[in-house]
This record gives structure tokens, sequence and C-alpha cells, in this order.
């Protein structure tokens, strides 16, 4: 699974995922936004600024009624390149205890939604916690920012109140160009999973009685760290938070991201297998920046694998091949792009073509590529670190692969 970033100043956080759960009974007062204050914006809610970029505008914010998912209302946010200011909505606070879980939950729409400029890749959600004295104790969010045009989609961010909370409130904000309509926030409370907490020098592992890791899986994946860490010259300082689910229903519940495994940079991973190699890669790479391109960063999670579900990246390929379906490298560019395509391909192709990469010209040119800044085009993040273009690089790759010359990739089209 994909890597995500905590929400943060000028972090580059990536998407939301499609939750499942849908809690019925929300703490959050006018979360559907159906209450509208004299001057448009959801009663009890309040603007603040939630970034700033070069440009002297400020983004619109307000209650619309010409789409919502409950009700007749949802929450409207537009900005384009000329937008400086950022304005995020906040909820009105909401009591909480210490230790207790709360999921925030959202549906959101977008229209011709960009990055653009200095912009940062958020249009999403979040959830803060602060103590007695409003002070803020925690913030973590789902970061949406999905490009392009999207019918209503789930967001959903989970988090435990930390030490010392008294209140929780929501936050909704969208510091891209492009439109996006929010409904339907909820928050709602979850019991604590029984964690049981092993502590070791470089992670610490949490499992539960119905989701037990053994000596031998916990050695298994303390030792893919240090050979992972060896293999990208790089070094995670802080300690590893490895949380181990009983199976993918209650990971989806509990961290409100579908999928078997996903890492949260810079220290955390979830999942439901009980030795991990993927999702450290995505940890240690980070040490060195976030990535920016889907295709290398999930390229050399799996990469690194040197196989994908068992097989080596060569059967995979040969597969795609004879049913015509190996997608072109540039059909997988953007996040919208390479998310569009099941993974069951993506990341065996792009794990085939970075281990082709990491190959030609060695671990530190690759990384050379994978941290070059966000505006860039795949190709253009070639360019600069290879000297050549996506389309010579993906003919090399196809080449050592033994591909014949009139591979499918002109031809074949994402789904
Ligand atoms: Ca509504």
């Amino acid at each position: 699974m994909s890597e995500l970033g905590r929400l943060g100043p000028g972090a580059l956080v990536l998407f939301s995922l499609d939750a499942t759960a849908q809690p019925a009974d929300s703490m959050l007062p006018n979360g559907s936004f159906e209450e509208v204050s004299a001057d448009g914006l959801p009663e009890g809610w309040t603007l603040t600024e939630g970034a700033t970029t070069n440009g002297r505008r400020a983004s619109l914010v307000e209650v619309r009624s010409d789409a919502s998912m409950a009700g007749q209302h949802s929450l409207y946010f537009r900005g384009d390149r000329r937008t400086g200011h950022w304005q995020a909505a906040v909820s009105p606070p909401v009591p909480v205890q210490p230790g207790e879980l709360l999921m925030l939950s959202a549906v959101v729409r977008t229209q011709d939604l960009a990055l653009e400029r200095h912009q940062f890749r958020n249009c999403g959600i979040g959830l803060s916690f602060s103590d007695a004295q409003g002070e803020g104790l925690l913030f973590t969010g789902d970061p949406g920012g999905l490009e392009g045009t999207h019918d209503w989609s789930s967001l959903s961010t989970a988090a435990t109140a930390p030490e010392g909370s008294v209140h929780a409130q929501a936050s909704v904000f969208c510091s891209m160009s492009g439109e996006a309509w929010f409904d339907d926030l909820r928050l709602v409370r979850r019991p604590p999973l029984p964690w049981r907490v092993t502590e070791t020098e470089r992670m610490v592992f949490y499992d539960q009685d119905a989701s037990q890791l053994t000596e031998e899986d916990r050695a298994k994946t303390l030792a893919n760290l240090e050979s992972i860490e060896a293999t990208l010259g790089l070094e995670m300082t802080q300690q590893a938070h490895f949380y181990h689910y009983r199976d993918r229903e209650q990971k989806t519940l509990y961290t409100g991201i579908d999928g078997n495994a996903h890492a949260i940079t810079p220290d955390e991973l979830h999942t439901i297998w009980p030795v991990d190699h993927h999702e450290l890669v995505h940890l240690v790479a980070s040490v060195g920046g976030p990535a920016h391109s889907p295709l290398l960063g999930e390229g050399l999670a799996v990469g690194l694998g040197n196989d994908w579900n068992g097989h080596p990246f060569e059967y995979w390929i040969d597969q795609f091949v004879d049913d015509g379906d190996l997608p072109a490298l540039a059909s997988m560019d953007t996040r919208t792009e390479f998310r569009a395509q099941p993974s069951l391909v993506t990341y065996p192709v792009a794990g085939s073509f970075v281990h082709f990469l990491i190959q030609r010209n060695g671990m530190e040119t690759f990384q050379q590529a994978s941290y070059q800044g966000h505006q860039r085009t795949l190709d253009g993040l070639l360019r600069e670190a290879y000297g050549v273009g996506l389309g010579e690089l993906e003919r090399e790759w196809h080449a050592s692969l033994d591909l014949s010359s009139d591979s499918p990739a002109e031809a074949a089209q994402p789904p």
C-alpha cells in the first residue's frame, strides 16, 4: 500500500481512500452544514488561515446548495493560482477524554482540482486535539487532494486523544486550485483496541490477542529494517511503530484507511501482515525526502522486495504483455492516474521499472530522481537525474526484459 504523510506546515501529504465504515452517531455539531449563519458560513464554525502561498487573494469558502450528499447543503471551497491565503473551516470544540479513539469521516467532490505553483497537495479534513488552555496537542488528517474532477468520495482519519486532551475539533481545508464541496462530516468514538506493546530499540510492536506477532516475526521485520537502511544509505533516527491488525476490516475501521497495509511518515506502519518489508521501505525512504512520483515511490517499495505476490516481476510483466495490458509508464504519472489502475498491475510494473533504474545507474541516481521538486512530471524528474527521459528509459527497460520492440506500451491505455 501507499505512503501517507502527517499533515503539517509545508508537508507533502497524499491521498484519500474509500473507507467502508459509516458511523451513525456523530458528536460533531452541524457537520452536514445545514445550519447557515448570516455570513454564509456553517453556524458555529469559524474560518482560519490554513496555509499561505505567493498570492494576494483569499480562497472562497461558503455554504452552498448546488451540491450535497446529506441534506441540502455542503461546504464549498474555491481557489486558483492567484490565491495566497488558503482558508480552513474549523468546527466548534467537542469535549473528549484522553485515550478515546476518535474517527472523523466526510465526503468530498471536486471539480478541476490541480496543484499549481507552490500550492500544497491538501484538500481534505483534519482532526485536532487541544488541552484545557487551548494549546494544540495533536493534528492529524486525511489530506485528500486528488487532482481532477471526482464525484463524492470518502475521506477519513482516526486518532487517539492524547494525554491532557480536553477538546477535539474537525477542520476542512483546500489549498489547491479548483473547486471542492465537502459534506456529511461525522466524528464518532470507538473503543480502543487492546494493544499489547513490545518495545525494542528500533521499533515498537503493537499486537492483540487476536493478532499475535511471534518473536520470529518481529526479528524478521527488524532485520528488514536494517537491510533496507543499508540498501538506501538512510537511517531512521526515531523508533518505528508497527501496528498489527486482526484483518483488513479491523484495520480499516480503526485507521480509516482501506487496504492491507499502509505507512504514515515519518514513523508509523499499519498492517495485517506479521512481517513487513514494503511499508518499511516507505518509512526509511522518507528520511531522504518525500517521494513525489507514485511510480518511483511505490516502485522502490516493491522493487527492493525483488518479487511481487510470490512471483518475480518478469512473471507478472510477461502476463501483462500476453494479455495485452502492460500499461505505458506515462499513464501512471500522477497519483490520480496511478490509483486509477489496478494495484495488481501498477505495483509490479513500478517495481520492475525501479529495479531496472537501480541496476542501470545505482541507488544514488535513483534517489536523485525521487526527491526532485514536486512540480515536475516523471519525465522531468528522470531527465534531470538520468539525462534521458521516460520514453527512452522505458524502451531500455523493455529491452532488458526481452520484450519485443513492438511492445504494447504505445497502444496500451489505462482502463
Ligand atoms: Ca449537508
